[in-house]
């Protein structure tokens, strides 16, 4: 059997490295988020106008973003497990979510994108075996997110990764879950090589049984 899986988390969670560590074994294939091609769409930076003008680009974005990720989640993997960075699922339950509570996207904006959504997953193509949420204190986020230094993220505020951070928790944490998937917690205040050894023993039994 094959499994699909998903590393979710919060922005600065440190879902690349995990991704980077798993791309060395064998048993994995990884498909990685699509943002080169958000900051250069056809030359546009649409990664940068959503944080300079979400009211304005909200909706391209977020309709781009689930649109490339029903594509990543139909791609076939040659390895038996299958690893992707993020899915479309965080897009519609985190960030969607968040722009619609925000009052950024408009009802109509609202729908739509949850229409275009709930087609897209009726494919089989995008099932999930096992989501991976790499749950991290914003604080410890933000301080990531500032060490990396990419220049669209120069205006993320700590208010910004708690909102997601709850959106998150909503989809995802034991017990107000909503999320029907199976779900590893892994605690990604620690070390990167707790992170590793957590996901890598987990993904091991996954394969052996
Ligand atoms: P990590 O630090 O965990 O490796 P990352 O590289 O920050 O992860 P993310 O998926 O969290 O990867 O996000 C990359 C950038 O794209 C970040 O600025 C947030 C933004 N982003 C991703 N998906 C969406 C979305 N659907 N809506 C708005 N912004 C998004």
């Amino acid at each position: 059997k094959k499994f699909t899986i998903a590393v979710e988390g919060n922005i600065g969670s440190g879902k690349s490295t995990v991704l980077a560590y798993l791309s060395k074994s064998s048993l994995c294939d990884i498909v990685t988020e699509p943002v080169d091609s958000w900051t250069n769409l056809n030359g546009n930076n649409l990664l940068g106008m959503l944080y300079n003008n979400p009211h304005r680009w909200g909706f391209a974005f977020q309709a781009n973003a689930q649109m490339t990720l029903a594509k990543l989640h139909a791609q076939q993997s040659k390895a038996p497990i299958k690893v992707m960075e993020r899915s479309i699922y965080s897009t519609r339950y985190c960030f969607v979510e968040n722009l619609y509570r925000n009052n950024i996207l408009h009802n109509v904006e609202y729908e739509i994108l949850n229409d275009w959504f709930q087609m897209l997953i009726s494919n089989d193509s995008c099932h999930l075996d096992l989501i991976i949420y790499l749950r991290a204190k914003p604080e410890t986020c933000l301080e990531r997110i500032k060490s990396r230094n990419r220049p669209e993220e120069q205006s993320i505020t700590i208010d910004y990764l708690k909102q997601l951070h709850e959106r998150h928790e909503d989809w995802l944490a034991p017990q107000i879950r909503t999320s029907t998937t199976p779900v590893l917690i892994v605690d990604a205040n620690q070390t990167k090589e707790h992170v590793y050894n957590t996901t890598s023993t987990h993904l091991l039994t996954l394969t052996t049984c």
